[in-house]
């Protein structure tokens, strides 16, 4: 018996406070369709679209934003991440909670062995909430909000992200355009399709991004956020050019193992964070499974049969503004031209041109 709780069900339920009962709030976090006894009946109007008001929320949702990645069918490598937000109680006094509500779309998302409910969390405690992005028959982003629900109204709320794919690898991987989309970028990547090309010329937002520099003193930040493509170790570093020779130095390793058709891979070594020096640098992926040369972000050094290996974006976040300092790097290492085999964030540095 599955000991979860699916919520979903109640996407299409308007908040009305004070036209709740107890019962009903129960009834919401114990998953029953309708509430016993009093028969009062949750009305069920249009999804939610209004967001908690920051000054009603008293419950501080660590992170903010919760990016799930799965298939339809949900198994093997195509299974999704338990993912878990913590709810603090910022308010300075204790709070009551009488239950959680999963908003927006149906039959997506699920809480692993919710806790009991009503309880009531002391100042300053946290509530630790485990979500997964549910299998279905829908791909694509996936979006909803997970909202925590006081006495008589919402106190809190974290949203939640999640890619679904149609299977595993091939075509049935997500376009480029999707993983931005799920974590939560709104970048122009040249085509909503999966294969975008592998000509030379910029699409898109892309920019001309050869090599990079620091754009100040201090550590820069690259992490892979997304990797669709076969199984296996997956390395990847930073590069100089010495008088025209490669320096690479690795700087991760991805989990070699179950872990390649995935929003934000997890590293088995490496860290995402480090110094690269005054000096200019470029992205390398090491050789793998279904590439045997290393792919640079500098076109010449690329053997392969992609020349332009990599297309570099600036990052603008969902409200579109510009993410200082910040691009989405999309590698190409092999030849269907989808560009999402993996795709890395990389913060604190601009472009340098190549002389
Ligand atoms: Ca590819
Ligand atoms: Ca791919």
């Amino acid at each position: 018996m599955n000991k979860s709780t699916n919520f979903s069900g109640l996407h299409a339920v308007r908040w009305h406070p004070g036209r709740w009962t107890l019962a009903a709030l129960l009834a919401m976090t114990t998953g029953c369709a309708q509430p016993q006894g009093g028969g009062v009946k949750p009305p069920v109007e249009q999804p939610i679209t209004q967001p908690l008001l920051p000054g009603d929320a008293l419950l501080n949702a660590d992170p903010g934003l919760l990016v799930f990645s799965g298939t339809r069918d949900g198994t093997g490598a195509g299974a999704s991440a338990v993912q878990t937000v913590a709810f603090e109680n910022s308010s300075g006094a204790a709070v009551k909670l009488t239950g959680l509500a999963l908003l927006g779309d149906a039959g997506t998302f699920e809480l692993v062995s919710p806790p009991p409910f009503p309880q009531t969390l002391a100042a300053g405690a946290s509530l630790k909430l485990n979500v997964k992005l549910l299998p279905g028959a829908t791909t694509g982003v996936l979006r909803s909000t997970l909202r925590a629900v006081g006495d008589t109204s919402p106190i809190g709320e974290v949203n939640l992200s999640g890619l679904r794919a149609a299977g595993l690898e091939g075509n049935n991987e997500p376009p480029l355009a999707q993983i931005v989309d799920a974590l939560n970028y709104v970048v122009n990547v040249g085509g909503n399709d999966l294969i975008l090309g592998t000509g030379a010329s910029p699409i898109g937002d892309e920019v001309a991004a050869p090599l990079f520099e620091r754009a100040s003193a201090g550590q820069v930040t690259l992490r892979p956020v997304a990797r669709y493509s076969p199984d296996g170790p997956s390395a990847y570093g930073t590069f100089a050019l010495d008088s025209n020779v490669v320096r690479p130095q690795e700087r991760g390793a991805m989990v070699s193992s179950g872990q390649n058709q995935t929003l934000n891979p997890p590293l088995q070594s490496g860290q995402t964070t480090f110094d690269p020096g005054s000096d200019p640098f470029g992205i390398y992926l090491a050789p793998n499974n279904y590439a045997k040369q290393a792919t640079y972000t500098l076109d010449r050094l690329n053997t392969g049969s992609t020349r332009h290996a990599v297309r570099v974006y600036p990052l603008k976040n969902r409200a579109g503004q510009a993410v200082p300092n910040s691009y989405l790097l999309a590698f190409e290492p092999s030849e269907n031209g989808d560009y999402q085999d993996v795709v890395f964030v990389l913060e604190n540095v601009r472009p340098v041109a190549v002389k």
